[in-house]
């Protein structure tokens, strides 16, 4: 774990994924400790909003029939349907009025664990000038996860902020083994504090 050694500046964005109600303690799929981030990760969107820099909030945003629902055959309870309650912002997130959503996981058939799965987000980062993210959120083994490995394969460079993701370890040392894959493809992996504001 390194600390202190990037500093956000121009061309960077805050990637926020799957802060929504469902994910937090009493929803339909808890990753423990999630709600316990919100202050963290609002500090963070003070932080690049007092920049102007881009804050994007990803949703996973599923049909009714997902293919990862128990229910579809898959391995999740229903969570994050389309317009529910539990697919809302959590409670206490303080995302800025021009904050990008992202909806994910949109298609029956396909995962969606990646901010990058048929969102076009490679498209709005590339048309926004952004070439490195600051990644925080849920859940560190699998939507976390697998939007960090995309955006470093698209070129990207990736801060993972390890003090504002949380995970649900499914079986006993998946967060590690999630940070390990992520540190070796080539992301940052800090546990700093938001910067003072200057
Ligand atoms: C997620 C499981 C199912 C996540 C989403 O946000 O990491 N995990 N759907
Ligand atoms: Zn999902």
């Amino acid at each position: 774990m390194r600390s202190g050694c990037e500093h956000p500046r121009q061309g960077d964005a805050l990637l926020i994924i799957d802060m929504q109600r469902d994910f937090m303690p009493g929803g339909a799929l808890p990753v423990p400790g999630a709600d316990a981030l919100i202050p963290t990760i609002n500090r963070w969107v003070a932080f690049f909003s007092s920049h102007r820099w881009p804050v994007i909030a990803t949703r996973d945003w599923h049909p009714r029939d997902h293919g990862s629902f128990a229910v579809q055959g898959g391995d999740w309870p229903v969570h994050c349907v389309q317009h529910s309650a539990g697919a809302g912002f959590a409670e206490g997130l303080k995302l800025p009025e021009d904050v990008i959503i992202i909806d994910k996981g949109v298609r029956a058939e396909s995962s969606g664990y990646s901010a990058f799965e048929h969102t076009g987000l490679e498209d709005r980062l590339r048309k926004l000038g952004i070439r490195r993210l600051w990644v925080c959120g849920v859940a560190t083994d699998y939507c976390v996860l697998a939007s960090v490995l995309d955006a470093l394969e698209h070129g990207l460079k990736v801060v993972l902020l390890s003090k504002a993701v949380k995970g649900v370890d499914v079986h006993a040392g998946d967060v590690d083994r999630a940070l390990e894959r992520m540190r070796e493809a080539g992301a940052s992996i800090v546990d700093d504090e938001v910067p003072d504001a200057q």
